[in-house]
């Protein structure tokens, strides 16, 4: 279970923010709005969440997923992989010390954003991607066996992280999509696969045994519920516009 969760509100130069998709700009009056109900969905989760302030300096640092770790033992600040996003880690280290004594780090030449990142009870899969490369996942899989926590890597073709295309539901059941539907890393999950045309919608979150679902996929939703979980249905479509889902919006922990 998860007691908090840690969101940083969008900033207006989110419009400006990094995007592969071709959906158009996003409206940030919109994302404002989206941004303040996905807080209120996690808050009804039972989680106590941090709003940190707006970081004009930063378009993408709405998606505070990539800039840190959170684990039951420590934290870790990540090396984001994109020039325009690797300062963000500055920001979030004293935020992560008053929940946390221990406070560790990514160093380059080794990169990771933490949207890579896959919790698996205490089995970790790191992505290695365009942002998080094997330096980076091997000094993640240090840190974490320190702590007791063993970490694998799992090699992407397509998606841009590793939660874009795989959201762990707990129970085993893991919502999983397009590149990793056959991969041999998850052949003993309960797979509950997303169909191509709803492949956004891999990117759900489990927070206390609900499970946040990005509206407008209707295939996707009704197999989750099928699964025996309650559901909360949010509107990210903002985010969307910049490859963010529901998981790249908090820390959780
Ligand atoms: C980026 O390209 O970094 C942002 N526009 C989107 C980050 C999404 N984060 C995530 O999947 N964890």
């Amino acid at each position: 279970m998860f007691k908090n969760a840690i969101v940083r509100k969008p900033c207006p130069e989110m419009i400006d923010g990094l995007t592969s998709a071709s959906l158009g700009r996003p409206d940030f009056l919109k994302a404002l709005e989206q941004h303040s109900q996905y807080v209120d969905a996690l808050r009804s989760c039972g989680l106590e969440v941090e709003v940190l302030e707006a970081d004009s300096q930063f378009p993408d640092s709405v998606f505070v997923e990539d800039v840190a770790l959170c684990t039951p033992e420590c934290a870790i600040v990540t090396n984001p992989g994109a020039c325009s996003r690797n300062g963000e880690k500055l920001k979030i280290r004293s935020v992560l010390e008053s929940y946390y004594k221990q406070v560790e780090s990514i160093r380059a030449p080794g990169s990771l954003d933490a949207g890579d990142v896959m919790m698996v009870g205490q089995h970790y899969y790191i992505g290695i991607s365009q942002r998080t490369n094997t330096q980076g996942a091997d000094q993640l899989i240090e840190i974490l066996e320190r702590y007791g926590i063993t970490g694998s890597t799992v090699p992407l073709k397509e998606m841009l992280h590793l939660k874009s295309g795989l959201s762990y539901l707990e129970q085993n059941h893991l919502l999983i999509s397009g590149e990793f539907i056959n991969h041999p890393a998850f052949a003993e999950f309960q797979k509950i696969e997303v169909d191509a045309n709803e492949s956004y919608a891999a990117n759900s979150l489990w927070v206390n045994s609900t499970v946040l679902v990005p509206s407008g996929f209707p295939r996707t939703l009704a197999k989750i519920k099928k699964t025996g979980y309650r559901t909360l249905i949010l509107d990210v479509s903002e985010f969307r516009k910049l490859d963010g889902g529901l998981s790249c919006l908090s820390l959780r922990f």
